[in-house]
């Protein structure tokens, strides 16, 4: 069968670019190509190609993994985004990304588009877990193993800060303007923490360098939002149905995207606002209330959902306990929020529910469920925090804080066992020791790292998780999840 990337290759009822790819040039690179960049960042430049051109495509890096770029690569970089929704399913080929590479198989290829002029732009896609970051000290993560790496090599990076602060270092020394750091992820503030982090990382391995990141480089902040479940075989055969051709780089998603974006890009930018982006001057707000309420309760229904036996989010929504749980859930996380000046809270509450009912969407709980320690302390510690300020009940977060310390043992209720799939993983495995609740708690909560000490120091907040945790150990998920809605 034929391919998506060879000539006339697509029936002409698919969406596709509305301007010739080969027509433009590369002006950001994009670290991180997985699913999500394909489905936001990639959508918005696709649009803003069509809207005012430019030599904006797209350079795409995967840190690791050499699988996106042997997929990409005879695609000559075109993929199908999927949009389902209620209203039905909608394919689009997308043509902003002009090149595939991997890091790790690709490393001179990689860090000359990090060093040619027109690579203006870096965008960052790395998870979470990507970044090799300290929390607790805005530094690096000694202990990180690209960081470890980077530190010993500095002149053959593999990670995310090794990688900029070495690009960085020699577009300074050839006179070549830096380009703006534009960190995707869902982090809190995660303009000013990437700029930490790579200041930190500079004054290990390039000390001169130091002033220039702090002074020359901007790292504006910004939000992103999409929910992009992780490709299955079923998406590539969708794909295939729909657009005629084989596309071995399809993604499905909602068709609900949104990106808040702080206009600091000192050698320009994409027309983005032509997919939709809303450009602010200071994107924070936004950020905790996608973070919190969004991503809160996404992790909340993801390790209770999974523990009741909820394979997809969809099924978590059909399930009254948890749908109401999620509704309680979304109410606490505004709870804790300044108002934002033309933004409906209510609504945005009410839309995140369809969102997660979305019947098309196969998100799994256990996706979500992934890299619990680095999620937690934005999602739901920080507005645990904040709600105990504010003196506000504890409760919505009480009970997603004891579904992930149960989610820590590792096992359903009925034994069977699961990888809990964290970068602590080792340091969970040993915390999640016998079977007393209060026990339990007090070993995650010492965690480095991970719980405010507002929230350690409080006992009505102990008490509101250590009770909760309780029952779940031993009455089980389904009979806490009844009590708790109840
Ligand atoms: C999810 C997010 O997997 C997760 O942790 O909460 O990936 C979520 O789907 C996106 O942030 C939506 O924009």
């Amino acid at each position: 069968m034929t391919r998506l990337g060879t000539p006339d290759s697509l029936p002409g009822t698919v969406a596709r670019p509305g301007y010739d790819p080969s027509a433009h040039g590369t002006g950001i690179v994009h670290i991180g190509l997985g699913a999500f960049h394909k489905a936001h960042q990639a959508v918005y430049t696709d649009d803003a190609l069509t809207a005012e051109g430019g030599d904006w495509r797209i350079i795409g890096v995967s840190l690791r993994s050499p699988e996106p770029a042997e997929e990409l690569t005879p695609q000559k970089g075109l993929y199908t985004v999927i949009e389902r929704d209620v209203d039905g399913s909608r394919a689009r080929v997308i043509g902003a990304l002009a090149r595939a590479l991997c890091a790790r198989t690709d490393a001179q290829a990689v860090m000359a588009a990090l060093c040619a002029p027109e690579t203006r732009i870096v965008t960052i896609t790395v998870t979470e877990k990507g970044y090799g970051l300290d929390r607790a000290t805005g530094g690096i993560d000694r202990s990180h193993p690209a960081i470890v790496a980077d530190l010993a090599t500095p002149e053959a990076p593999q990670g995310l800060a090794g990688l900029l602060v070495r690009a960085l270092a020699l577009r300074h020394a050839a006179a070549v303007p830096p380009f703006t750091v534009l960190s995707c992820d869902n982090l809190p503030d995660n303009g000013a923490l990437t700029r930490s982090l790579l200041i930190d990382m500079a004054r290990h391995v390039a000390p001169d360098l130091v002033d220039h990141i702090a002074t020359g480089v901007a790292f504006p902040g910004s939000m992103v939002d999409r929910i992009t479940p992780a490709r299955t075989p079923a998406t590539l055969a969708l794909a295939q149905e729909m657009i005629g051709v084989e596309d071995h780089a399809a993604i499905e998603a909602e068709s609900f995207r949104q990106w808040v974006i702080e206009d600091r890009f000192p050698t320009g930018r994409p027309a983005w606002q032509a997919g939709g982006a809303l450009f602010v001057p200071e994107v924070r707000p936004f950020e905790l209330m996608k973070l919190r309420m969004l991503n809160g309760a996404h992790s909340m229904l993801a390790y209770a959902g999974f523990l009741a036996g909820h394979r997809y989010v969809r099924d978590v929504m059909a399930d009254p306990a948890l749908a109401r749980l999620v509704e309680r859930h979304l109410r606490a996380a505004a709870g804790t929020l300044d108002p934002l000046p033309g933004v409906d809270l209510d609504g945005y509450a009410q839309a995140l529910s369809r969102r997660f009912a979305n019947p098309h969407l196969g998100h799994e709980t256990y996706q979500i469920a992934m890299d619990g320690t680095q999620k937690l302390p934005q999602r739901i510690l920080a507005p645990a925090a904040e709600a105990l300020r504010r003196g506000q009940p504890l409760d919505a977060f009480a009970f997603a804080s004891a579904a992930w310390m149960r989610y820590t043992q590792g096992r359903q209720d009925d034994g069977t066992g699961y990888a809990l799939r964290d970068p602590r993983e080792e340091d969970l495995r040993a915390a999640a020791q016998g079977e007393d609740a209060g026990a339990l708690y007090d070993r995650l909560a010492r965690l480095p790292g991970l719980m405010p000490e507002a929230l350690t120091a409080a006992p009505d907040w102990r008490a509101a998780v250590v009770s909760r945790l309780d029952l779940m150990m031993r009455q089980g998920m389904p009979a806490a999840l009844i009590a708790e809605a109840d």
